[in-house]
């Protein structure tokens, strides 16, 4: 299996984004430089959602690209997406691995720094440090982790990190400099008039920040 690479993790999101338009945005993004796509659906029915991956899969898989479904489990197993990301809330890591099998991809996000350090003790394929900054696509986080503290879960996390919340082009490098293995947005692709620039913007930006740190 390819080598997991976070570096640009879109979230495309079918509240944020016109979700009948995802399956576009999401090709314009990922020849844009995107690496890991998620697909989150928080409103559509079971069935829309379905579709939607289902499409979504197929145009990933010719780019290389992995899937990961979020929140459902039955969802990233119904498509054989390449992974599901899940919550606190959500299907425990463990049941979740136990239906999906070693090979699939686990993510988990993490709200605080008791939850970085309980991540540890599971075999996650990432965490989701969640989020940096509090943003209106996520209204109901309360608290966020900020610059310092993005720092500290990196330090204390055994797993790769991506880092989430209120990342736009503007303080991607700043991000990027806190040792995490990438940034994941929505609103910075999804809300863009042409995702394709805002991923190479944000690519560059990516670049830029792993030369200077390495
Ligand atoms: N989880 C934590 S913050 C967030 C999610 C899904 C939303 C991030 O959206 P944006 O628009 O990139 O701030
Ligand atoms: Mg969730």
């Amino acid at each position: 299996m390819k080598p997991l690479d976070l570096r640009l993790y879109l979230v495309a999101d079918g509240t944020a984004a016109n979700r009948h338009r995802i399956p576009e945005m999401v090709e314009r993004a990922v020849a844009g430089g995107v690496t890991l796509v998620q697909l989150r659906e928080k409103t559509a029915d079971t069935r829309t959602f379905l579709q939607i991956a289902f499409k979504l899969k197929e145009i990933l898989a010719d780019w290389g690209v992995p899937l990961i479904v979020n929140d459902r489990v039955d969802i990233a197993w119904a498509v054989d997406a390449d992974g599901v990301h899940i919550g606190q809330r959500d299907m425990p890591y463990k049941v979740a691995r136990r239906l999906l099998g070693a090979d699939k991809i686990i993510g988990l996000s993490v709200e605080n720094m008791r939850q970085v350090e309980a991540a540890n003790r599971l075999d996650v394929d990432y965490i989701g440090v969640s989020p940096v900054f509090l943003t209106p696509t996520k209204p109901d986080a309360k608290n966020a982790f900020g610059i310092e503290g993005l720092k500290k879960a990196v330090e204390v996390t055994r797993h790769k990190a991506v880092a989430i919340g209120g990342i736009q082009v503007e303080n991607a490098s700043e991000i990027m400099q806190t040792g995490v293995d990438g940034i994941s947005v929505v609103s910075a692709i999804v809300k863009a008039e042409n995702p394709r620039s805002a991923a190479e913007a944000l690519v560059e930006r990516i670049r830029g920040a792993c030369a200077d740190t390495s």
